[in-house]
């Protein structure tokens, strides 16, 4: 079955907007999935763990057949090829790729919770979201742009040059 899912990317190590951009068409080139929207890039203070630098951030629309956990596990690989490296949660990273909504799964497993747990408080990933869904609803949190309009205070620019 073709499921609508959203995937957030985020880099801070190396060349960021290079590898966001690269991750992109390696998503797109997935054998069981296509990219329908891409935002634009976002160059977003870290939120955790403080110091550390800056991260680019975008937002991707796609059509993907494999199943959510199946589907997690080829983002995986991708993070992987990039050289992520897994130490402490939040730690600085090459790539990180996160699964944020998976057609209309609702889903409690630890490794693969969707929605994604977190992305109703991120500006990082709601301003990009709502760049490419504007009318998107989050199952169990609401609109996009009304969980975006109450992350104050986090800071997040849009890469003007840097669009994909
Ligand atoms: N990812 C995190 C933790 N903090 N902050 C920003 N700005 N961007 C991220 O992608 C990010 C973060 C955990 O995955
Ligand atoms: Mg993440
Ligand atoms: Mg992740």
């Amino acid at each position: 079955m073709e499921s609508r899912c959203f995937v957030a990317l985020g880099a801070n190590l190396g060349d960021p907007a290079a590898t966001v951009k690269a991750a992109i068409a390696a998503l797109g080139a997935l054998p069981e999935a296509r990219v329908l929207a891409i935002s634009s890039l976002y160059r977003t203070a870290p939120v955790g763990l403080k110091h550390q630098p800056d991260f680019i951030n975008a937002v991707v629309e796609m059509i993907a057949v494999p199943p959510a956990p199946t589907f997690l596990d080829q983002l995986f690989a991708i993070e992987a090829r990039f050289g992520r490296e897994r130490s402490i949660p939040n730690a600085p990273r090459t790539l990180d790729l996160d699964l944020l909504l998976h057609g209309e799964t609702i889903s409690a497993d630890p490794r693969c919770t969707l929605p994604h747990p977190r992305l109703h408080e991120r500006a990082f990933v709601l301003a990009p979201l709502a760049e490419i869904a504007p009318s998107l609803l989050i199952p169990g949190h609401g609109p996009v742009s009304e969980l975006l309009a109450r992350c104050v205070g986090q800071r997040i620019d849009k890469v003007v040059a840097e669009t994909v």
